[in-house]
């Protein structure tokens, strides 16, 4: 709104009415004026464990398209390795759809079943 801009960003008095000339009483209660932040939806990657996929290509993924150095790129790996399915990141939508998208497409390049997913937080 035109008037939440033109008065301060975190407050509004609510009788001045005066535009900023100088004629309001200045006795109006102070009102907050809701930020109008929303917080993105957020979704978890995921990569899914197979019997084989090398370990040393899942490491390459996950320092390759989730930014892991070495020993947390291993880590991953190891958990999905022993528990079945594991958390690569958390990303807004179409980051998430892009990580799971590139991983697939280079699973399938090199042949390995290797499966990479995504879910709302
Ligand atoms: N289970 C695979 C093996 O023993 C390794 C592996 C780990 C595969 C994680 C996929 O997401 C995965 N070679």
């Amino acid at each position: 709104m035109l008037f939440d801009r033109v008065m301060s960003k975190e407050t509004r008095r609510s009788d001045e009415g005066d535009n900023g000339t100088g004629t309001g009483t200045g006795t109006g209660v102070i009102a907050k004026v809701r930020p109008k932040t929303k917080r993105p939806n957020l979704y978890r990657v995921l990569l899914l464990n197979d019997d084989y996929t090398p370990m040393e290509f899942v490491v390459h993924v996950l320092e390759r398209f989730f930014g892991k150095d070495r020993e947390a790129a291993t880590r991953i790996m190891m958990h999905v390795h022993q528990h079945g399915v594991g958390e690569c990141g958390v990303y807004t939508y179409e980051v998430a759809e892009t990580k799971v998208t590139q991983v697939m497409d280079f699973a399938r390049k090199h042949q390995h079943p290797l499966q990479c997913v995504m879910e709302r937080k």
